[in-house]
């Protein structure tokens, strides 16, 4: 997978690509990242790549013609390439979208600064446009970089050694189980004792009901378009008996009952 940032700050992508699963995924050849600096393609003596708005009002909007050039010089280099415009107006970005964009064979990533681009490369210019959550920042470079680090993590090979992105958080739409290592006790609390029993059938049930049981605490809204397989439905009905247990043995002795009653 090929990816082109198009940025006035190339810069900010140095780190990026000389670190981590990054950095391997571009040394076995999975990927490659080129950061392309828009202000290379602007004209005159300043190269100024930003200007006031149309109908006045605070903050830049970024030039169409340098982002015209950068995205031609782009697409010369990946002519197939899916241009992506990271904006705060963009298609919500989620597990599943990585998953999609994991398949184009290479991408335009482009990065506006100030109040945003000039509306006329999106119509033109742009496939998609992405957002990587509701809020805004100063520039989509960050955006970008989770962008691709999305995706790479996602390309057999990218990630070392032995882990995998099969069996983590939202991979198969819940969060992912609870995790420990040594020592035994720390500050007090120790890992559940099927974890050390070294019986590997019930670490895997133990594992499918901290997931299930994490997701309904933390994110009921993942499992409300989720449908769950019989195992789950299980899991969710045996803790349900449990809570009802719990419940109507309190309901005639609680501390809220009616004297008498017990
Ligand atoms: C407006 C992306 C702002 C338009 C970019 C670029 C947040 C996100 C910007 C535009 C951004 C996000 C730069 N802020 N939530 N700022 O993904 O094209």
């Amino acid at each position: 997978m090929k990816f082109i940032a198009l940025t006035i700050f190339p810069e900010l992508f140095a780190s990026f690509r000389e670190h981590g699963i990054i950095r391997r995924a571009i040394q076995r050849n999975l990927i490659s990242l080129e950061a392309v600096n828009i202000r290379d393609f602007a004209s005159g003596k300043h190269r100024v790549t930003d200007d006031r708005p149309y109908g006045g009002g605070c903050g830049m909007v970024m030039k169409p013609e340098p982002l015209a050039a950068a995205l031609r010089a782009a697409r010369g280099m990946a002519p197939s390439a899916t241009a992506v415009l990271l904006s705060p107006q963009g298609r919500k970005f989620n597990q599943a979208m990585a998953r999609e964009l994991k398949s184009v064979q290479s991408m335009v990533l482009l990065c506006g600064r100030y109040e945003g681009i000039d509306d006329r490369i999106l119509h033109d210019h742009v496939d998609l446009e992405v957002s990587i959550g509701d809020y805004v920042l100063t520039g989509g470079e960050l955006p970008a970089m989770i962008v691709i680090e999305a995706i790479t993590r996602l390309i057999p090979g990218a990630l070392g050694g032995e882990s995998s992105a099969d069996n983590e958080s939202f991979s198969n739409g819940v969060l992912d189980c609870g995790h420990f290592t040594r020592p035994p006790e720390f500050e007090g609390q120790s890992p559940p004792g099927v974890l050390l029993s070294g019986d590997h059938r019930k670490i895997e049930q133990w594992r499918l009901e901290s997931s299930l049981i994490r997701t309904v605490l933390k994110r009921k809204d993942l499992l409300e378009t989720r449908a769950l397989s019989r195992e789950e439905i299980e899991i969710l009905k045996n803790w349900h008996n449990d809570i009802e247990k719990i419940i109507r043995a309190q309901s005639s002795s609680g501390p809220d009952s009616p004297s008498g009653t017990e």
